[in-house]
């Protein structure tokens, strides 16, 4: 069986005509009128990017390459007595478009922990870091550095030619997700004190050594839903503020560390990533305002004063999605199978019944369902990770899977430097002065 590298470059030639073909059949057809409002409305619905590992469908939420969140449960590889689809899988189907056998996500698993270390360097950056710096800016910091090491910084330097470039991009792209772990870990224990990093295993999958690294291992659930929780956060299309910054900063051809430090700046925002966070907040600001148990009327009264005070309710909404994001039903689904009489998790399922009418109510917010954050904190409080601070990196972790297919593939097929048009508002209104 190949290697994903090898079954990579067996793919590469026939999608360079592909979208040769593509752009031959349909390159001059409208996608549609731009309107003025969408200058000013964060482009908000305007057709602008290719991302090929997934397509997200408003009422419906994220396809993996055409598979829907339960398809890709049912149909990738897991670990021996798990029932999660391991992350391995999902990178190999992110950047072939085709479900792995088991002996290739045990291969992915043994590359990804051969190429887990960290340069020295990198590690006395991260020890460096006040514990009061934000994990997600120590997290930032430290992938910075790795371009160090970049194979494509370097082959570039050396005048490597454009056909040639997703080569390099793919080792920097295995090399980036591969050492995430050790970052994360090492930021974990760094900020909340969890004694010494422990080794890799290379006999484990990659979801194990991060919880071992995190020093939650011993848990076997925990494991099971690092499983769930990487594969899940991984990509969620390239309009995203991640994505769209990971792709549009490596359009420059920074390389993949560069490239996916930047979305990690994007993640870390309140309205993206560091939801997850901000949701834990609020709901123990909530329980230490109206008690725990409070009554559905005492949630509803604490929603609207969060909306009256000019605040969003973080886990709600979606710029893209229209219904409950199938990330929050595979996490819900999740905690009613291993942790049904948790307090936190009935919590979220109270607020889960009464967020939605509150925001139709208030009439703002064009979904009024929860996305894939008003979850996650819950599940990871459950088995003991209760540092909310530290909840973004481990989105983090997982975005890099989507972020880091589509680095290879924009190089592969030789995707151009991102240059949109910008206007002025005085040029705007002198274009439409007489229309
Ligand atoms: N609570 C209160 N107001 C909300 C809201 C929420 N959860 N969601 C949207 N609105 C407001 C929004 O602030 C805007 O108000 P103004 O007109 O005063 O500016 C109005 O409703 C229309 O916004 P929209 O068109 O429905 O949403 P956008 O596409 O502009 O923004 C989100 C999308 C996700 C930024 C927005 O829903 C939000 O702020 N949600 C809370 C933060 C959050 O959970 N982010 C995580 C998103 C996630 F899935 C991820 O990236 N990981």
């Amino acid at each position: 069986a190949p290697t994903l590298k090898e079954r990579l470059a067996e793919l590469i030639p026939a999608e360079i005509e592909n979208v040769k073909a593509t752009r031959a059949a349909h390159g001059k057809k409208s996608f549609g009128p731009v309107l003025v409002d969408q200058l000013y409305g964060g482009m908000r619905g305007l057709p602008a990017l290719i991302w090929d590992g997934s397509v997200l469908d408003a009422e419906e939420g994220i396809r993996f390459r055409g598979k829907s969140i339960p398809e890709i449960q049912e149909a990738l590889p897991k670990a021996p007595g798990g029932s999660e689809p391991l992350p391995e899988g999902l990178f190999w189907l992110l950047v072939t478009g085709e479900i792995p056998t088991q002996e290739q996500v045990n291969a992915l698993s043994k590359d990804w922990a051969a190429r887990s270390s960290l340069p020295s360097f990198v590690e006395e950056i991260i020890d460096r870091c006040p514990p009061t710096l934000h994990p997600m800016s120590q997290f930032s910091l430290a992938v910075t550095a790795l371009n160090h090491d970049s194979a494509f910084a370097k082959a570039y330097q050396q005048g490597i030619s454009k056909k040639e470039y997703w080569q390099p991009t793919f080792e920097d792209a295995m090399d980036l997700i591969a050492k995430l772990p050790n970052i994360a870990g090492r930021i974990y224990r760094n900020v909340y004190g969890g004694g010494k990093l422990p080794a890799i295993d290379a006999d484990k999958d990659y979801s194990y050594n991060l919880a071992n690294l995190l020093g939650f291992a011993d848990k076997s659930d925990f494991v099971e839903l690092m499983r769930l929780y990487i594969t899940i956060h991984s990509d969620h299309e390239g309009g995203n503020v991640s994505a769209h910054t990971g792709k549009l900063v490596g359009s420059a051809l920074s390389d993949p560390f560069l490239a996916f430090a930047a979305s990690l700046n994007g993640l870390a925002g309140p309205l993206h990533g560091l939801a997850n966070q901000e949701v834990l907040l609020w709901l123990r600001k909530m329980q230490s305002k109206i008690g725990e148990n409070a009554t559905d009327d005492a949630v509803r009264e604490y929603v609207w004063s969060t909306l009256k005070g000019g605040q969003v309710v973080p886990g709600y909404g979606h710029a893209v999605l229209r219904k409950t994001d199938p990330r929050y039903t595979a996490q819900r689904e999740f905690a009613l199978k291993h942790l049904p009489n948790d307090p936190l998790f009935k919590l979220v399922s109270q607020v889960f019944n009464i967020v939605p009418g509150v925001l139709l109510e208030a009439g703002k917010a064009k979904n009024p369902w929860p996305n894939v954050d008003a979850h996650s904190g819950a599940l990871l409080t459950h088995y003991g990770l209760t540092q909310m601070q530290f909840y973004t990196v481990l989105f983090g972790v997982s975005r890099a899977f989507g972020v880091a297919a589509q680095l290879i593939w924009d190089r592969a097929l030789g995707a151009p430097l991102e240059r949109p048009k910008s206007y002025s508002t005085e040029a705007i209104k002198k274009i439409f002065k007489d229309k």
